[in-house]
């Protein structure tokens, strides 16, 4: 299984990046990148490098990481591809790659340091710390710049592609309020439907006419920073992305440490994050984060999986952690006994609207079943954190190296439970990490 996972990213390599599948996604994406390389440095660190070096050629001047940096697709595979972004000559834009002109969660700290710890060059690996120190400080100096109006350390994301959560039911009172009979939108054609079973599973054909209708928006307005924020109807502070950034600012100052390198940026950066997260967003009845409309001035009640995510983070207390803890091991995520679910599905099983095969509306996903599992064994609750990954390898085992999978325990057997493309990198980089990470860390550690 393990050669399995490495041919996986060995089909999807095209010399210069790995693409997230095969042709679904056929060009680099940002968070992507991010777990790819943590596979990767268990067993090539020099392509594990070249990937973040790669998607980081693709940073904008004013520090914007990119959700895609356009590779060479002669077939033209993706929507909304190179051309309809029209970010080319833009103030920011980056001369040497197209990309997109929205960016993703900012995984780089954890991964980079992740990747340090796995080194078995340690000088070679510091050169690397080195390189990339002030590209990613550059990132957050933007999110917490441009996106954080408030000042308060809670950065907003402007599309639903931006938390890569993309279809996730807390965007759906947000994006209600974008009538599509009544928006001009662009005309466009999706290619993300090849698949028969696609438009089951993946996002509604309304929900791509107001993905398009925001990132026209961006367009129109040259995505100039002060003139998309002051006319953006989307903008959300998700605990998934914050939590995340938390986690990355932490790493930060652990390798500023490592390198000599000015930290206090990042340690004011995540005091005000890690404050504010439990200020506004933590809702004690039922011990989950939520995400906050910044337009509407509301709460948005998350019952999603981003909600226990922050666990990845120094920002519950040891109380708030057993309240998330509670949460997975409770009837909304792990089921019951006539219901038993694999951990953890993205949406709690307890909303009339979930939806067991459709993308992040309830599907298990590699990637964040991942990062739960960092957290809870922040907490030492190697309990939970050991099912996870067992629930993750079973998966991935039974079913392949799927995009999604079905949360079911007890469908059928030989029911197919696998979804949305097939060879998806992050799921055979995450597998490989499952099986080699912790034990490589601490060995090399040690
Ligand atoms: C999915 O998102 C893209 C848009 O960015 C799409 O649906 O076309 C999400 O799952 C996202 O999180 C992921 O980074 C991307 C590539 O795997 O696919």
């Amino acid at each position: 299984m393990l050669d399995a996972a490495k041919a996986v990213l060995e089909a999807n390599y095209n010399g210069l990046f790995t693409k997230p599948a095969p042709s679904l996604y056929p060009h680099q994406w940002n968070w992507d990148a991010g777990f790819i390389a943590l596979g990767l440095a268990h067993f090539d660190m020099e392509r594990a490098e070249a990937e973040l070096r790669h998607l980081f050629k693709g940073q904008w001047k004013n520090g914007m990481l990119p959700h895609i940096v356009f590779g060479d697709d002669p077939e033209d595979r993706y929507f909304p591809g190179p051309n309809f972004w029209e970010t080319e000559g833009t103030e920011n834009a980056p001369t040497e790659f197209i990309t997109s002109g929205i960016t993703q969660p900012p995984v780089f700290g954890f991964v980079l340091l992740k990747m340090y710890r796995a080194a078995k060059d340690k000088t070679r690996a510091l050169e690397f710390l080195k390189e990339m120190f002030p590209k990613i400080h550059s990132l957050h100096d933007y999110l917490y710049k441009f996106r954080d109006p408030n000042e308060e350390g809670l950065v907003y994301v402007r599309h639903p592609w931006e938390p890569g959560t993309d279809n996730s039911p807390t965007w759906d009172t947000v994006l209600a309020r974008l009538d599509t009979n009544q928006l001009e939108i662009p005309s466009y054609q999706r290619k993300d439907l090849q698949n028969p079973k696609a438009t089951a599973h993946r996002p509604t054909q309304e929900d791509y006419d107001r993905y398009v209708y925001l990132v026209d928006l961006f367009r129109k307005n040259k995505y100039d920073e002060a003139a998309i924020d002051s006319t953006c109807p989307f903008k959300i502070q998700d605990p998934l992305f914050n939590a995340i950034l938390s986690w990355s600012n932490e790493s930060m100052i652990e390798i500023g440490k490592i390198l000599g390198e000015d930290i206090s940026d990042f340690v004011l950066w995540n005091e005000l994050t890690v404050h504010s997260m439990n200020e506004k967003l933590w809702d004690e009845e039922y011990g989950i984060y939520n995400a906050y409309d910044l337009v509407a001035d509301q709460v948005i009640p998350c019952e999603t999986n981003s909600g226990l995510i922050p666990i990845i983070a120094d920002i519950p207390t040891l109380e708030q952690a057993e309240r998330i803890l509670s949460n997975i091991e409770g009837e909304f995520f792990r089921g019951t006994e006539e219901n038993p679910m694999y951990l953890c599905p993205t949406y709690s099983i307890g909303c009339e609207d979930i939806n067991f095969e459709k993308y992040w509306r309830g599907p298990v996903w590699i990637n964040t079943n991942w990062l739960l599992y960092q957290g809870l064994l922040r907490f030492n609750m190697t309990q939970t954190a050991e099912k996870i990954k067992q629930d993750c390898i079973e998966l991935l085992e039974k079913h392949g190296f799927y995009e999604y999978f079905d949360p079911r325990k007890n469908l059928p057997e030989g029911t197919k439970a696998g979804y949305g493309t097939h060879q998806f990198s992050w799921s055979a980089a995450l597998y490989i990490d499952f099986i080699k990470g912790e034990q490589e860390y601490k060995e090399t550690v040690e």
